[in-house]
C-alpha cells in the first residue's frame, strides 16, 4: 500500500514536472493584438518580442534629411522654413492628371499622384483632381496675401503658409478636389469619396494628409483634408503603420503652432 502510494506521488511529481517544462512561458504566449493592417506581418511571422531582448529597429528615422529643402522627407513648418527661403527643385514637371490649376510637381510626386488618381478611378469609377499644386515663393506671397486681405493675418495663418514656410514650394505637396468639384479646399471634402478614400489610402502612394484633424497645436494650421504631402512609401506606410500622425511627433521636433517672430 506504502509502495503504491509512493509510485502515485512519483508519478504525480513527473507529470507535473512535464507539465511546467513543456509549458510556454509566459513570455511566449501570443498576445492578442488589436487588429493589424493587411500589410504588416502576422504575429506567426513577427513573435512579440521578449521584454528582455533588445530592440530591433525595423526603421530608420535619420535615413533621409528633415533638412535639406531637396529631400523628399524636408520637414517645412512654422518653426522651419525653407532654407533658402526662395528654393526651388530642379526636377519639377507638369503633371498629366485633371486639374483646376495647372499642376507642377517634382518627378517622383508627379508620377506618385498619376499612380494614385489611376487606382482611386479604377477602384471606385470616381474621378479626383488637382486643385493646387507647386507654388513658388512668388506665387505664395499672393496667395498668403489674399488671404490676409480676406481673414486678416490671425486669421491666414491658421490656413496659409507665409512665403518661404508652404510645404507647396517643396514641389512635395498637392491640395486634391474631387470631380465634380464640390467641397474644394473646404473641411467637407473629408466628407467626399474622394476624401474618404485619400485618408485611408495614400499612404500606399507614398503621401500624407499633412495637416490632420485636430492637431492644429502641433502643425500650426487646421484640419486640410485636401492637402497631401509626398514623403514616399517607406516613410507614409511607416506612420500609417504606427499611427503617428504629424511629421513633427514622427522626428521628434518641437510643435510648431505659432512662428517665431
Ligand atoms: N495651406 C498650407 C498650410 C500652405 O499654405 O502651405
Ligand atoms: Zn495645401
Amino acid at each position: 500500500m506504502i509502495a503504491v502510494l509512493i509510485i502515485g506521488a512519483v508519478f504525480a511529481a513527473v507529470l507535473a514536472g512535464s507539465i511546467f517544462v513543456f509549458a510556454p512561458h509566459p513570455q511566449e504566449v501570443p498576445v492578442a493584438e488589436s487588429p493589424s493592417p493587411s500589410n504588416t506581418p502576422s504575429p506567426s511571422t513577427s513573435p512579440t518580442p521578449r521584454p528582455d531582448a533588445p530592440l530591433k529597429l525595423t526603421f530608420d528615422r535619420r535615413q533621409f534629411s528633415i533638412d535639406d529643402p531637396a529631400s523628399l522627407w524636408v520637414v517645412v513648418d512654422k518653426l522651419r522654413p525653407l532654407n533658402p527661403a526662395n528654393y526651388a527643385a530642379p526636377d519639377l514637371i507638369q503633371t498629366p492628371v485633371p486639374f483646376v490649376n495647372s499642376p507642377v510637381l517634382r518627378k517622383e510626386a508627379a508620377d506618385q499622384i498619376v499612380a494614385m488618381f489611376a487606382a482611386y478611378t479604377a477602384e471606385t469609377g470616381n474621378k479626383m483632381q488637382a486643385q493646387s499644386a507647386y507654388r513658388s515663393y512668388d506665387v505664395q506671397v499672393n496667395v498668403y496675401n489674399g488671404w490676409v486681405a480676406q481673414l486678416g493675418q490671425a486669421g491666414a495663418d491658421l490656413t496659409s503658409a507665409r512665403p518661404g514656410y508652404s510645404e507647396h514650394q517643396t514641389g512635395l505637396a498637392m491640395d486634391i478636389s474631387a470631380v465634380p468639384n464640390t467641397c474644394a479646399l473646404d473641411q467637407c471634402f473629408a466628407d467626399t469619396d474622394q476624401g474618404k478614400w485619400l485618408a485611408a489610402n495614400a499612404y500606399k502612394w507614398g503621401f500624407i494628409l499633412r495637416y490632420p484633424n485636430g492637431m492644429t497645436d502641433i502643425t500650426g494650421y487646421e484640419f486640410e483634408p485636401w492637402h497631401y504631402r509626398y514623403v514616399g512609401i517607406s516613410l507614409a506606410t511607416e506612420m500609417h503603420t504606427t499611427g503617428i500622425q504629424t511629421l513633427e511627433q514622427f522626428f521628434d521636433l518641437p510643435a510648431a503652432p505659432h512662428y517665431a517672430n
